[in-house]
């Protein structure tokens, strides 16, 4: 089943937020096989922000996600990578479509909530990076025939 990384930003964490998003990833269906507090590192963030350390404003972006400690998790579902990616809103949360976690919580473009992986493959590589494999876990969802049909889950 596919899997999505998910951080909770020092904003979520600041503004109490954490319980709110993961309340609303979780009543969507999706399964929690991860969970834990990290401070990051600046090595890891070039890393997975390696897109946007070229950026003029990527010093500021680094020096955010470092201000508290962020939330990682990691959830499994059906078309997961998509789904928690409509759920969050687009990057600008103030032009996020309200219903979304930044269309609903946030108002700017750096600070805005949450991160998600952003396709399959990088969902692979995210989930991997900020999880060592005994920290996820595989378990039954007792709710599992009542949230899909078994076509949708092979
Ligand atoms: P995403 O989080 O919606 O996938 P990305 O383009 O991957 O967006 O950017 C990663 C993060 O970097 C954003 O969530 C945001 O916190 C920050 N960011 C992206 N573009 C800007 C910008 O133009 N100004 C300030 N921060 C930005
Ligand atoms: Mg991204």
């Amino acid at each position: 089943m596919e899997r999505t990384l998910v951080l909770l930003k020092p904003d979520a964490v600041q503004r109490d937020l954490v319980g709110e998003i993961i309340s609303r990833l979780e009543r969507k269906g999706l399964k929690l096989v991860g969970i834990k507090m990290m401070q990051l590192s600046s090595d890891l963030l070039d890393t997975h922000y390696s897109h946007l350390v070229g950026r003029g404003f990527y010093p500021e972006i680094r020096s955010f996600m470092q201000r508290t400690p962020v939330v990682a998790c990691c959830w499994e579902g059906i078309d997961s990578v998509n789904t928690v990616r409509l759920l969050t809103g687009i990057t600008k949360a103030r032009e996020a479509a309200p219903g979304t976690i930044r269309g609903d919580f946030a108002l700017s473009v750096q600070t805005n909530l949450i991160h998600c992986s952003d396709s399959l493959e990088t969902a692979k590589a995210e989930v991997e990076r900020f999880f060592k494999a005994e920290e996820l876990f595989e378990y039954t969802d007792a709710l599992e025939t009542f949230l899909s049909s078994s076509g949708e889950r092979d």
